[in-house]
């Protein structure tokens, strides 16, 4: 399986995450791409292309355009404002707040367009994003082209960020500009199966209204986990998109056994609804011993998984989302890629 990677994903590497109360080293951190690459090498995957420039239309077709320009504006304004540190909100417009209107002073703005606080944004992450999302398309050129799998190694990752907002780690959503792309050049219908561990609130929201992108998630139940406003088995869809999006919410402590189940049943559905096109959210914070989830997967369990999506017998750009445990977030992403293709 190809790999696309960029080394630009070093130019975000804030150094601040509030965690606890306090300010922390980012769990979302440049570290765990060495550790998926030496385990790439290891296992003879080391077809990795650098994906170039990213394609700017294809991020704009899911992304709104003040937001992008938010991105891209936000560091330069926040330093000429005299702030020391790095891009951190203080609130965000909530209940009974204005939605519609975007400030004019950067506290304000950086505010209006952040879901989650613990995401800083430094001087690289613009450029960064857009390597991700460049790796991410690049992969799905691959594919398109007719390549059975694909695999974007991803950083950072997307599929917290909705077309207008960052957060959770995420500030362009690759697997949506992916989906994207992927109906734009002729699949009908395209599935995506967000396997991390949180609930990928901006993929779902994205095509929350669509009836051609079907989306399919597995996580940690909201009342419990991290997005914590989003990922109810009960969203199903409105409107066109009624009946293409299905939530697998799972309690603290779940293991293989339930979450493979839930699996299969995602499967089946993007299988009944006619997915002619696979996007995989590959995050691998499921695992057992994720400093900040709580599902209980073994490495072994993350080839089985690999397997089983294979199953679906359909072109797969998978993208690389979410997996903290350092040591294993190597083994554990390649496990998925190599179960996939051994299947
Ligand atoms: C892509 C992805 O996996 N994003 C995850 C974003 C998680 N954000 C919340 C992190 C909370 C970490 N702080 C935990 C404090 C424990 N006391
Ligand atoms: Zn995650």
């Amino acid at each position: 399986m190809k790999v696309f990677f960029s080394e630009d994903h070093r130019r975000h590497f804030p150094q601040a995450e509030l965690s606890g109360g306090q300010f922390v080293t980012p769990y979302e951190r440049p570290s765990r791409m060495e550790y998926i690459l030496r385990r790439l090498k290891e296992r003879g995957l080391t077809d990795i292309t650098d994906p170039g420039a990213a394609d700017m239309a294809a991020i704009r077709a899911v992304c709104a355009p003040d937001f992008l320009e938010f991105l891209e504006t936000i560091w330069g304004e926040w330093k000429a404002a005299g702030n020391a540190g790095e891009v951190i909100p203080y609130n965000v417009p909530v209940r009974r707040m204005q939605q519609a209107r975007v400030p004019r002073n950067v506290d304000g703005k950086a505010g209006y367009y952040c879901l989650s606080q613990e995401t800083a944004i430094t001087g690289g992450t613009w450029a960064a994003a857009l390597s991700s999302a460049a790796s991410a398309q690049a992969a799905m050129r691959h594919v398109a082209g007719g390549a059975r799998a694909a695999f974007a190694l991803c950083r950072p990752p997307g599929h917290h960020a909705t077309a207008d907002m960052y957060g959770g780690y995420c500030f362009l959503n690759n697997a949506a500009i992916v989906a994207q792309m992927l109906r734009d050049t002729g699949a009908v219908r395209v599935g995506v199966l967000d396997i991390d561990f949180h609930h990928g609130n901006g993929t779902q929201d994205i095509f929350y209204g669509r009836g051609d992108v079907f989306y399919a998630s597995l996580h940690g139940a909201p009342e419990d986990a991290y997005p914590y406003f989003l990922g109810y088995a009960d969203e199903t869809g409105t409107g066109a998109g009624e009946g293409a999006n299905a939530n697998y919410p799972m309690p603290p402590g779940t293991g293989y056994g339930p979450w493979a189940e839930a699996l299969d049943q995602a499967l089946a559905r993007l299988k009944a609804w006619g997915a002619e096109a696979l996007v995989v959210s590959l995050g691998v914070d499921a695992f057992k011993d994720d400093p900040i989830s709580f599902f209980r997967l073994d490495s072994p369990d993350f080839t089985d998984a690999g397997r089983r999506i294979a199953g679906l017998g359909l072109p797969t750009v998978f993208c690389m989302e979410g997996g903290y445990a350092i040591e294993a977030v190597g083994i554990n992403t390649v496990n998925v890629l190599e179960g996939f293709q051994d299947a």
